[in-house]
C-alpha cells in the first residue's frame, strides 16, 4: 500500500460514479510546452489513471476529440469558446478559470499563466473527486494573497526545530538528501493548496547551514530549487546575519559598512548565477541569541535594506521577522512586557525600509498559544510591506499527539477588525494588501511536515497543513468548506466517517484550550520542549512569560493605567474594549487583567469555577473523541485508524494530567472547592 510517504489528500481514489466523466477523461490536450505545465500533465494523467483506471492519451491542442484542455489565455483561441479575453485582464497573474465547453467537447483548464493551468488543474481535481456535476462548470479563481509561503525549520543534521513528525525531508546527516523524491511529493502537495513560495532552512542558522549560500552547497539548492519550481514554488533562504564574517571573512557585518556592502551584492549575484528564480532571504535577525545589526549599533532598517539593495536588481526580496524581544526580564518589573516588543521595536520605523522588504509578524503578540489577542503590529505600519506568520506545527498546541484543528483560530485572526483604518480594516485586508496597498504582503507558516510516512505525526494533523493552503488562497472560504474537502479527498465519501472526524476537527482547538492554560493566560507548559503541563515552568525563570498567579489572584495586567500599557497599542475601540475589566472577552480576560480568583466572567462563572469545569470539560471531550474514532474502525485504513487511536489515547493522557495539575495548583493556591465537589488531586 505505502511505498516511502502517504500522498495525503493527492491519493485520487477510484470514484463510485466514473461514468458520469468517462466522455471528457480519456484525452489530455495540451497547448503550452512549460515546466510548471508538463507538472500538470503529469498530475492529471497520474489522477485519471488512478480514478478511472485508464490511460489517457496526451495530444496537442487542438484535438476533434472530447478532451481536457490545458493551457494559458494566450495559447488557447477563447473566443472560438465564446470566452471574452477581456475575462482574463482583471485576474492577477495566478488566476484561472475552469469551464466546460461542451458543444466544443472540451473541458478548459486555461491559466493566466502555466501557473494558473496548475493550480487549475488541481482544482479540477478536486471537483472530480468529490464526484461533482461538471455540467456546468464555469468558475473563475484567483488568489487573495501575494505571497503564500511556507517556512521549514530544517536544520541539515535532519532535524527539525518545533519538528512532530520525524526528520527533514530535504536534509540529512549535514547534506542534502540523496533522493529528493519526497521533495518533489511535497511540492505537488504544497502547491495543490495554492502555496507559491518555501523557505527550506530554519530561521536559527547554525554554523554549516550558514554555508548554504556558498559554492559547497549552492548547486543542490538549485537543484531542491528547479523541483520546486516546476510546481510554481519559489525558493528562499534563511540566512546568518553574520555570513560576511563566517563566509567571508570580514571582521563585521554592520550593515553600513561598505565591503559589507560589497559582500552581500556579489553574494546575491552568486546565489542567482545559480538559481535566477531565487526568492530572497529570510531573517531572524537580534532575535533568541541570533546575531542581527545591533551588534553594530544599527537598527532593523539598515539591517534590512542592506540585503534589500543587494537583491534588488534581481527582484528578490528580504522576509525580515518581527520576532524580537528582550528574552531575559525581571519579575518585579511589571512594566517591560514581552507583548509590547514587536510593536515597540518596528512601529517607529514605518516608511524606512526599502519597498523589497516585508515585515513578517506572528499572529500573536507573544508566541502561538492557543489562545492570544492579534498583534497590534499588524495593521500599525501603513507604509511597509507586511506579511502573517502563522504556525501549522504545533508547538504549543498539542506537538501533533493532541488534535488541534487550527482553521478556526487562523479564520478568527484573519477576520478581527484592527481598525487601523477605520471599521473594515480586517487582518485578511492587511495581509492582502489591500488596505494600505502595499506592494508585497500575504501569509507565511511554519510547516508541520516531517518525513514520517503520513507527514504530520497525527494523520488528522495534515488537515492543518492543508487548511491552511486553501484558507490564505480565499480567506473568505468557511471553515465548513475547507474542513469537509479535506476530509472527502483523504478518506472518501462515507457520511459517518465524514461526520466524526468533521466534529472532532471543529471542536479540537476549544477542547485543547479546555484542558490546557485558561482564560489567554498562556504559557504553563514545560519549558524547553513545551509539551504537557507545568504551571510554574517558566514562573521563575526570566523569559518573561509569567501569569503571576499568588493565592489573591491571577493573571497579566497590560491595562493603560495599572499595568504594561499593552492594551494601548490597539487602535480604538479594540484598546478601550481589552483595557475594560467589564468588556474584555472572557477568552483574553487573564491575557489583560490581574483579577482575584472570585472575579465573574461575563459567561456569569467566577474565574476559579471556569477553571475547575473548563479542565473536567476537557478531558470528557477526548473521551468522547475517542469513542467516536473507534466507531470509525474498518472505516478508514487500519494503519490511519491504528495511527490516531493511538494518539488519542496520549492525548487523552496529557489532558489528565493537565485538568489535575491545574485544578490541585488553583484549589491549593485559591483554597476555594469546585462547587460541584468532583474530586480534586
Ligand atoms: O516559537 C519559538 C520557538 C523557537 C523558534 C522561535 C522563532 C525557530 O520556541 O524554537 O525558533 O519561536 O519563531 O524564531
Amino acid at each position: 500500500l505505502l511505498t516511502n510517504s502517504y500522498h495525503c489528500w493527492l491519493q485520487y481514489r477510484k470514484l463510485e460514479n466514473a461514468e458520469k466523466y468517462s466522455k471528457i477523461a480519456s484525452t489530455i490536450a495540451v497547448a503550452d510546452d512549460t515546466v510548471v505545465i508538463n507538472s500538470a500533465v503529469n498530475e492529471l494523467k497520474n489522477a485519471l489513471n488512478s480514478m478511472f483506471d485508464i490511460t489517457p492519451s496526451v495530444q496537442p491542442f487542438p484535438t476533434n476529440e472530447y478532451s481536457i484542455v490545458l493551457g494559458t489565455y494566450e495559447s488557447v483561441d477563447l473566443e472560438e469558446f465564446g470566452i471574452a479575453r477581456e475575462l482574463f485582464s482583471n485576474l492577477n497573474e495566478e488566476g484561472y478559470l475552469l469551464k466546460y465547453a461542451e458543444n466544443q467537447k472540451q473541458v478548459l483548464l486555461i491559466g493566466k499563466t502555466d501557473q494558473g493551468t496548475l493550480y487549475a488543474t488541481f482544482h479540477f481535481l478536486r471537483i472530480l473527486q468529490r464526484e461533482e456535476s461538471i455540467d456546468d462548470l464555469e468558475i473563475i479563481e484567483a488568489p487573495k494573497n501575494q505571497l503564500r509561503m511556507m517556512n521549514q525549520w530544517d536544520n541539515i543534521d535532519g532535524s527539525i526545530e518545533r519538528g512532530y513528525s520525524g526528520n527533514s525531508i530535504f536534509f540529512n546527516d549535514n547534506d542534502f538528501t540523496n533522493d529528493l523524491t519526497r521533495v518533489r511529493d511535497y511540492a505537488r502537495l504544497l502547491s495543490s493548496v495554492g502555496v507559491n513560495a518555501i523557505s527550506i532552512n530554519n530561521v536559527n542558522v547554525w554554523d554549516i547551514e550558514t554555508n548554504l549560500i556558498s559554492e559547497k552547497f549552492l548547486p543542490k539548492v538549485k537543484e531542491v530549487a528547479d523541483i520546486l519550481e516546476s510546481y510554481a514554488i519559489t525558493t528562499y533562504l534563511s540566512i546568518n546575519y553574520a555570513s560576511p564574517m563566517e563566509l567571508g571573512n570580514l571582521e563585521s557585518a554592520d550593515p553600513l559598512n561598505e565591503e559589507v556592502e560589497k559582500w552581500w551584492a556579489e553574494k546575491v549575484e552568486e546565489i542567482y548565477s545559480y538559481i535566477p528564480e531565487f526568492g530572497g532571504f529570510v531573517v531572524k535577525a537580534d532575535s533568541e541569541g541570533r546575531p542581527g545589526p545591533f551588534t553594530y549599533g544599527r537598527g532593523h532598517v539598515e539591517g534590512a535594506n542592506v540585503l534589500a539593495r543587494a537583491l534588488k536588481p534581481f527582484n528578490g526580496k528580504v522576509v525580515w521577522r518581527c520576532f524580537v524581544y528582550n528574552c531575559l526580564q525581571d519579575w518585579r518589573d511589571r512594566k517591560t512586557d514581552r507583548a509590547r516588543a514587536a510593536y515597540d521595536n518596528f512601529k517607529s520605523l514605518d516608511g524606512q525600509f526599502l519597498d523589497n522588504v516585508i515585515l513578517q509578524i506572528k499572529n500573536g503578540p507573544m508566541d502561538f498559544q492557543v489562545r492570544e489577542p492579534v498583534s497590534p503590529l499588524l495593521g500599525a505600519m501603513k507604509d511597509t510591506n507586511q506579511v502573517l506568520e502563522f504556525q501549522i506545527a504545533q508547538e504549543y498546541t498539542g506537538q501533533q499527539i493532541d488534535v488541534c484543528y487550527l482553521i478556526p483560530q487562523w479564520k478568527e485572526v484573519l477576520n478581527f477588525d484592527t481598525y487601523a483604518k477605520g471599521e473594515g480594516s480586517t487582518v485578511k485586508s492587511i495581509a492582502d494588501g489591500s488596505l494600505y496597498g502595499y506592494k508585497h504582503s500575504g501569509i507565511a507558516a511554519v510547516s508541520n511536515i516531517g518525513d514520517d510516512i503520513n507527514w504530520t505525526g497525527n494523520t488528522l494533523a495534515q488537515a492543518n497543513f492543508y487548511g491552511f493552503g486553501r484558507l490564505i488562497w480565499n480567506p473568505d472560504l468557511t471553515t465548513d468548506e475547507i474542513t469537509k474537502d479535506w476530509i472527502h479527498l483523504t478518506f472518501g465519501n462515507d457520511p459517518k466517517v465524514v461526520e466524526e472526524i468533521e466534529y472532532m476537527l471543529l471542536h479540537s482547538w476549544r477542547t485543547y484550550e479546555n484542558y490546557t492554560a485558561p482564560l489567554g493566560v498562556g504559557w504553563m507548559v514545560n519549558p524547553d520542549h513545551h509539551y504537557g503541563p507545568n504551571v510554574e515552568g517558566y514562573e521563575y525563570s526570566k523569559w518573561g512569560t509569567y501569569h503571576f498567579a499568588d493565592r489573591d489572584g491571577i493573571g497579566v495586567d497590560r491595562t493603560i493605567e495599572t499595568g504594561t500599557g499593552y492594551a494601548g497599542q490597539y487602535f480604538e475601540p479594540n484598546a478601550k474594549v481589552y483595557n475594560s475589566l467589564e468588556n474584555c472577552p472572557d477568552e483574553l480576560l487573564l491575557f489583560f487583567h490581574h483579577v482575584p480568583y472570585t472575579h465573574k466572567l461575563q459567561s456569569g462563572e467566577t474565574v476559579i469555577q471556569h477553571i475547575y469545569n473548563t479542565h473536567y470539560q476537557g478531558v470528557e471531550e477526548v473521551e468522547d473523541f475517542i469513542q467516536r474514532w473507534n466507531s470509525l474502525k474498518g472505516k478508514v485504513e487500519d494503519w490511519v485508524f491504528e495511527n490516531v487511536k493511538d494518539r488519542l489515547q496520549r492525548q487523552l493522557e496529557n489532558a489528565i494530567e493537565w485538568r489535575d495539575r491545574i485544578n490541585t495548583y488553583f484549589y491549593r493556591k485559591s483554597g476555594i472547592p469546585d462547587q460541584q465537589g468532583r474530586p480534586i488531586y
